[in-house]
């Protein structure tokens, strides 16, 4: 558990423009590290947001720089609106017309990284498919007959008028022909909505919100923000909805399934997490970013015996390979691959001293980290045809599927070669803690579902009767401008102290791992007595870990699977049910943050929300959108509070499930048998 041990920078000139390494974070590895940055002379995203403040107008949402006359920008007068709002930017634009297009589009960045990110894994799976490639293969057979129909191919074929089972090679063929057309078909709506409740696909209907390709969505809001065009808030949002759902339950939904299909569909497995898991005597490569379809190669390529004998021969005694944010997190939940740690963490990682290759694909990849680089040995190497670096140490490798275990192996053998040329300043924090990730749909259906009755039986009963409040997916990113975990970490206590189980992806599920909060042994220390009961029976921790933020639609699905089993209503607003991202800071956390609530889920956003300069848009967001989907935003810093807004909800839900009142009866009897001694 993280404490607070190290003593306030020195009160000089210099350490005034310096972050406070225990202000900054409350984890104490991340702490040394920022201290030991500060000796070095190293600037990291810490420093840099003590000396840049953020304009507080840009906060507010309510810049506009859509076209050359501006930018125009409209702060909120001193002292709040009175009477009329007159603000208006030289073409009239309204602060909800700004603050809504500015919105949008970071839906629209949002859509398109997780979608982009999803086409990739499509090409990668049509090459399987077509057998293009040695490295890939189809390994989740079982994954890949559940997913079939979700795309209308068909798994059985009839023969001289009996029902065979089909060719598996042809039903993958035809699911990467299926698949990749969702990002541009000509027609139609996407085939994912369907998987979702009845009654929610109808909403969507209804609001017209049905997406009908993943790319059209994301063009149509940069053409609808461009100067001139769309100018009501509520028309916008609704189109950020339908490419906010184009992400959800498109281009991540996809993502995730043919991941799990190419590279296995993750089941709990032990691992470990934070700074700590990097080993000095070993060759350390970390993998950052998003797509798995290179670390699973350098995974493969790191277990090779001839390539640990090769580490060996350059007086290494192993590879340890380890991960920063969502890479981490794909090959954690299927390999067990550690993570170094969450966002925040990347820059740390280097200047251990003992990190021989850093190697980066798409997304949140800080560019300092080629500046970092320059201070150490470590190769930086960038694998993406879409994201380099301009600084000239950084190396390119550009990564192809064709040759991916080629590409891999040099990546390694570049890794394994850099380790003799480490300073001799390696400095490596002690701190790293166990945990249990792996979670998704078909494992919790698997601890928490039934024999005989619905998939999610036990779960559904278990929230009926009480003993589980209700489930929250806690997500998202780290914020420089908060201190690094606090919040994550706070929220999640807080919520499962109150019975509260939590789903978690993303950088937070990193987080509760470095706290210890993925063991079933948590569930005893830090729960209320109702979840922790359920844990200890079944033995899982109070927080499961669903992968990484495409993985995000195992949330949605575990929620639809949630109604499917029945007793708790008919869609997933009817749920006891929250979300939160108490730390985010990606245009990907706005995306995931509407589909969510276009989904029906209330959901809770922390830092602040760039809506703040535009009470009425805002307004529409946190209170109407419930209205016509179920559920909305919410805006809280204060993570004790974030919790219990978030629990408030649930218990709303419970009340008009009538189910409120079993969850009296079993507090009571828990009180009792506590009494009692048994
Ligand atoms: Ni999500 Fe994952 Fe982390 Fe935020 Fe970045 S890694 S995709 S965006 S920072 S959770």
């Amino acid at each position: 558990m993280a404490e607070e041990k190290i003593t306030k920078a020195a009160d000089t000139e210099k350490a005034a423009k310096l972050a406070d390494p225990v202000e900054a974070s409350m984890d104490i590895a991340t702490q040394e590290m920022i201290e030991r940055s500060h000796k070095l002379g190293i600037d990291t995203v810490f420093d840099r947001a003590v000396s840049m403040k953020p304009c507080n107008i840009g906060v507010q949402g309510i810049c506009c720089k859509n076209c050359a006359m501006g930018p125009c920008r409209l702060p909120l007068p001193k002292g709040g609106i009175q009477g009329e709002d007159t603000r208006k930017g030289l073409c009239g634009a309204s602060p909800n017309t700004i603050a809504a297009r500015n919105f949008i589009r970071m839906i629209a960045g949002g859509a398109a990284a997780h979608s982009d990110h999803g086409r990739s894994v499509a090409e990668v799976f049509m090459a399987a498919a077509r057998k293009e490639s040695d490295a890939y293969k189809i390994k989740d057979t079982v994954k890949l007959l559940a997913v079939a129909p979700h795309l209308g191919v068909a798994t059985k074929v009839e023969v001289d008028g009996e029902e065979k089972d089909r060719d598996i090679d042809e039903i993958a063929l035809e699911v990467a022909e299926k698949a990749l057309n969702e990002w541009g078909k000509a027609e139609g709506e996407l085939l994912y909505l369907k998987r979702a409740p009845e009654a929610l696909y109808e909403k969507w209907k209804k609001q017209g919100v049905l997406p009908r390709n993943i790319d059209r969505e994301i063009v149509e809001i940069m053409h609808r923000t461009h100067m001139g065009v769309d100018q009501d808030y509520r028309n916008l949002i609704k189109q950020g909805t339908r490419a906010a759902l184009a992400d959800g339950w498109g281009g991540s939904m996809l993502a995730t399934d043919l991941q799990d299909i190419l590279f296995g569909t993750p089941s709990p497995l032990q691992s470990e997490a934070n700074l700590g898991i990097m080993k000095e005597d070993h060759v350390n490569i970390i993998v950052h970013g998003h797509e798995p379809v290179l670390s699973e190669m350098i995974v493969a390529v790191s277990q090779k015996p001839e390539i640990i004998e090769y580490a060996k021969s350059k007086g290494a005694k192993g590879i340890q390979l380890g991960g920063i944010c969502c890479t981490a997190n794909e090959i954690l939940q299927r390999h067990g691959v550690p993570p170094a740690g969450t966002f925040l963490q990347q820059e740390l990682v280097i200047i251990t001293g003992a990190c021989d290759a850093m190697v980066v694909d798409i997304q949140c990849v800080f560019q300092n980290l080629a500046n970092v680089a320059k201070c150490f040995h470590t190769k930086l190497i960038t694998t993406h045809p879409i994201a380099k670096m301009e600084q000239d140490n950084v190396i390119h490798i550009e990564f192809d599927e064709h040759y991916a275990l080629q590409d891999a192996e040099k990546i390694v053998r570049m890794a394994i070669d850099n380790f003799s040329n480490r300073g001799t300043e390696v400095m490596i924090p002690k701190y790293k803690a166990t945990q249990i990730a792996g979670f998704g749909v078909e494992s919790i259906e698997y601890h928490l579902g039934g024999m005989f009755r619905g998939s999610y039986y036990t779960l559904n009963d278990n929230i009926i009767n009480g003993r589980i409040r209700g489930v929250a997916g806690v997500v998202g990113c780290n914020n420089a401008r908060t201190r690094h975990n606090e919040a994550h970490i706070t929220v999640v206590k807080e919520l499962i102290k109150n019975d509260v189980l939590v789903l978690t992806t993303g950088c937070n599920g990193i987080a509760c791992a470095m706290e210890g909060l993925l063991t079933p042994e948590s569930a005893a220390v830090y729960c209320g007595p109702g979840l922790a009961e359920v844990c200890e029976t079944v033995g899982i921790p109070p927080v499961l870990h669903l992968g990484s933020c495409v993985d995000n639609s195992r949330i949605l699905l575990a929620a639809t699977e949630v109604v499917k089993a029945g007793g708790l209503g008919k869609d997933i607003c009817d749920l006891p049910v929250a979300g939160s991202a108490p730390e985010w800071m990606s245009e990907k956390a706005i995306s995931i943050g509407q589909y969510v609530v276009a989904s029906g889920i209330y959901t809770v956003f922390g830092v602040t929300l760039p809506t703040s300069g535009a009470p009425v848009f805002e307004n529409y967001i946190t209170k109407e959108l419930e209205k016509l989907y179920g559920g909305m935003w919410d805006i809280e810093p204060d993570p004790i509070k974030h919790a219990h807004l978030m629990i408030a909800h649930i218990d709303k839900k419970r009340k008009e499930l009538g189910i409120d009142k079993a969850r009296e009866r079993v507090m009571m009897s828990m009180a009792d048998r506590q009494a009692l001694g048994l």
